[in-house]
């Protein structure tokens, strides 16, 4: 896969593309993702990307002709492919978006900067537009950042054959299970005795249960959606009686 990010600050993202498995999946060949300085396509002598509003109010708003030439430099002939905006005002990004993007074989960002982007860039060339979640960031970078994290590990391959094979669990729909590794004791604090066991059957089902109960503690809402079996509904239903009787002794 081929990302193009449109950004006025192409150094915010060197660490986060030359590290660990983004750097790996680059070398592989599995992804290039390409930089590119919106400030290159400015045409005046002062290399301007942002103005004051029409109608005005406070901020700056970014130029349509940069952008629309940008896209349209690094788009080539190739007309399908995406032009994404990051911008608050997007759909919320979730593993369904990512999965949805991880199919493409090229993408372009946006990277907003100010108050939002001249909305002539929406009208002519973008596509798409993706907001990371309801909070409020300094600009689209670290969003894009993160849009490229979540589908990169999508792409096959780039994870290892072990993690592909194996679905995770916001993929299941529910949280993780606790994790343990060496030592079995720390502090007096003990790993779970059927971990230790050997007995696979029985970690499976731990763990399952585990995650259940997790998910109902801190994101039930999930539940809604995640298929369980009969087992693990009158599982999740002695969790919910257990709860009310808390909340019957301790109002
Ligand atoms: C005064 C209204 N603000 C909207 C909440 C203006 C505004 C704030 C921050 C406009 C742009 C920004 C910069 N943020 C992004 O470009 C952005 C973003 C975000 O702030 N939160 C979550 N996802 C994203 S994607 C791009």
């Amino acid at each position: 896969m081929r990302i193009d990010i449109l950004t006025l600050f192409p150094a915010m993202f060197a660490g986060p593309l030359t590290e660990s498995i983004l750097k790996r999946a680059q070398e592989k060949g599995l992804l290039s993702i390409h930089l590119h300085n919106i400030r290159d396509y400015t045409t005046d002598r002062h290399r301007t990307t942002d103005d004051t509003p029409y109608g005005g109010g406070g901020g700056m708003v970014m130029m349509v002709e940069p952008l629309v030439k940008a896209v349209e430099d690094v788009r080539g002939a190739d007309q399908h492919v995406p032009v994404i905006l990051l911008t608050p005002q997007g759909r919320v990004f979730t593993q369904r978006v990512a999965c949805e993007l991880a199919a493409h074989d090229r993408l372009i960002l946006i990277c907003g900067r100010y108050e939002g982007v001249d909305e002539r860039v929406r009208q002519l060339v973008v596509t798409d537009e993706i907001s990371i979640g309801d909070y409020v960031l300094t600009g689209g970078e670290l969003a894009a950042m993160v849009v490229v994290d979540a589908v990169a590990r999508l792409i096959p391959g780039v994870l290892g054959a072990r993690w592909a094979a194996e679905e995770d669990s916001h993929a299941m729909g529910l949280l993780e299970y606790p994790h343990y590794t060496r030592p079995p004791v720390f502090r007096g604090l003990v790993v779970p005795e059927v971990l230790l066991s050997g007995d696979h059957q029985a970690v499976e089902r731990w763990r399952r249960r585990e995650a259940i109960r997790r998910t109902w503690e801190r994101r039930p809402d999930l539940l809604l959606i995640a298929p369980l079996s009969e087992e693990e509904r009158w599982f999740l239903g002695e969790l919910a009686e257990d709860e009310a009787l808390r909340r019957a002794v301790h109002p």
